[in-house]
């Protein structure tokens, strides 16, 4: 049988012989070596074994970015585990959920958080809990290195999950989004050779979180794949990012990144003279910016589609135009399609749902077959819940979102979740959440929230109850007051209306 696991074709034995090439460069730490990967991993391989690690188990981790977060990625895929990563900004509350779906052998946080999270009931009922700090520090690591290193790469099924990543739900609960081996891998190849990445002479500039795709699979399978040596930067930091472009040749990036940069004046072409390509995605780039960029530094960034649960989907072309306001050309080996909402294709040029197939898309949401059964219509089609344009080429526009979703600074955020929690606060009779024009985050938060009449209630009254039940990122920016919320005949709350109402909210402060 072959075997597909995902780390056969990311590293292998690929890199025996890689001297000192540095594959993960930190800012004060010693790089990680290609030449180390087979046996860094192995010896984390065999303390996730000795940790009862079976292949199919979950390990989920809600640690910082750092080069060992990355080795215990791949250490999981080796042993045949599923790779379950959380946003470090989640609270223990939203934690204890996680925790509870997917039931994990193992799991991770930072030592900070031991005393918070290995004290929620779901957490006593993991079998082996251990700490990762952003430094390699922490208990996961200790001894490590008088273990003996586990050789064997575990076989798996091209259909065997490699990971889940949680999305939000519409109802207000994350899913869990069931990735395979083949997913993960097919997608790589493709991007890889679409953006024509340049093996042993491209180097990335990381930036993004390592709990999602984008951070995650995008950029460091790519990087993988290329044996590219990556500036793997903590988080967005414009003086540290200023300080990689010279030595860097590509950027992956939500648009939050290049609005930042285009508002610092050391962003020149001069320092961009190594750069290659520009990459954005997660969340639609303005027009405007893909302008000011090319006109400060000469290049039009690629803009790129695509979602958890099925990586990337379509890419502005490498050669050839890369439209503002477009997200280009379904992948090779990915079908799209722009239907209504009985599922028929609508002539290019009208708006519809885009739908899509392919070998990227997901083996549904973890324990969830309804679910799952609802995003799918007949003969396999992904329903995206994203509304877009495909053009007599076959270039697509993505024109809105079907699905009632924040995307602020490239995380998502389902309003539900939000209104749920803000509708328990007493003397609230109901609210609605909506994304609204944010400079710096694309869109932000804002709670319009309808009161009982039982007490006074204030803007921090609102958010204060929020702390510790919700991300930070999730938290409403704004709180308004109104009578009613705007309804429809069929007594739906018109959010496209209250989007417009609120639209100038921010641009206002
Ligand atoms: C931080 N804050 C935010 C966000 N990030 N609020 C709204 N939206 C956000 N995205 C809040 C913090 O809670 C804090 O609030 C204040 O803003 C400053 O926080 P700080 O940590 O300093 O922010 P930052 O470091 O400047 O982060 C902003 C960021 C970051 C760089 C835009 O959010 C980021 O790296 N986003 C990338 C997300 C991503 O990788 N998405 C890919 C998803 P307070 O002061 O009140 O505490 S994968 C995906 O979507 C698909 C597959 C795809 O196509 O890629
Ligand atoms: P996620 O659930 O985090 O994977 O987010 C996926 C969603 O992000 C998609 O369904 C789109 O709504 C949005 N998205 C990703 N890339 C883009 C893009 N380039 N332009 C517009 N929206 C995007």
């Amino acid at each position: 049988m072959t075997n597909h696991n995902l780390y056969l074709r990311l590293v292998g034995d690929r890199f025996e012989k890689a001297s000192d090439q540095p594959f993960l460069i930190t800012p004060g730490r010693r790089p990680l070596l290609f030449s180390e990967l087979d046996r860094m991993t192995g010896l984390i391989a065999a303390r996730l074994q000795s940790l009862d690690v079976d292949p199919g188990d979950r390990v989920m981790v809600q640690v910082a970015k750092s080069p060992e977060s990355v080795l215990v990625y791949l250490a999981c895929l080796r042993v045949g585990a599923i790779y379950v990563p959380l946003n470090t900004a989640y609270t223990p509350a939203e934690v204890s959920y996680f925790i509870a779906d997917a039931k994990p052998q193992l799991f991770i946080c930072q030592p900070r958080e031991r005393e918070s999270l290995f004290t929620l009931p779901q957490a006593c009922d993991v079998p082996h809990t251990r700490t990762l700090g952003s430094e390699g520090d922490g208990d996961l690591l200790v001894g490590i290195e008088s273990l003996a290193p586990e050789v064997s790469v575990v076989e798996r099924e091209a259909d065997d999950l490699a990971a889940i990543l949680y999305t939000s739900g519409t109802t207000g609960r994350s899913k869990g989004t069931m990735l395979s081996h083949h997913n993960l891998a097919s997608n790589a190849e493709v991007l890889h050779g679409y953006w024509h990445w340049q093996d042993r002479y491209d180097v990335l500039l990381h930036a993004l979180p390592v709990f999602h795709v984008h951070g995650l699979f995008v950029a460091l399978h790519c990087a993988l794949l290329g044996q590219s040596s990556v500036h793997f930067l903590a988080q967005f930091n414009p003086d540290q990012i200023i300080d990689s472009l010279p030595d860097c040749t590509v950027m992956m990036g939500v648009p939050t990144f290049y609005t930042r940069l285009l508002s610092d004046s050391r962003l020149t072409d001069q320092l961009c003279s190594k750069m290659r390509l520009f990459i954005s995605g997660s969340a639609p780039l303005l027009a405007e910016t893909h302008r000011e960029f090319e006109q400060r530094t000469g290049f039009q960034i690629l803009e790129r589609y695509g979602m958890t649960e099925a990586g990337m989907i379509t890419s502005n072309p490498y050669h050839g135009d890369r439209l503002a306001g477009t997200v280009g050309f379904a992948l090779p080996g990915v079908s799209v399609r722009i239907v209504d909402n009985n599922g028929d294709e609508m002539p290019r040029g009208e708006t519809g749902v885009l739908e899509l197939k392919g070998p990227n898309v997901f083996k549904g949401y973890w324990q969830k077959p309804e679910k799952t059964a609802a995003e799918f219509r007949q003969g396999g089609w992904f329903i995206s819940g994203d509304n877009a344009i495909m053009d007599q080429t076959g270039r697509i526009s993505i024109v809105g979102r079907a699905k009632d979703l924040i995307i602020s600074g490239g995380y998502n955020i389902y309003p539900k979740e939000i209104e749920a929690e803000i509708d328990t606060i007493p003397g609230v009779a109901e609210s609605a959440v909506v994304g609204v024009p944010h400079q710096d985050f694309g869109e932000a938060v804002a709670a319009i929230v309808v009161k009982d009449g039982s007490r006074q209630l204030d803007e921090q009254e609102i958010i204060e109850p929020l702390q510790g039940r919700l991300a930070r990122f999730k938290q409403p920016k704004l709180v308004f007051f109104v009578d009613e919320l705007p309804r429809n005949t069929m007594g739906k709350v018109q959010k496209a209306q209250l989007r417009d109402t609120y639209k100038e909210s921010f641009s206002s402060k």
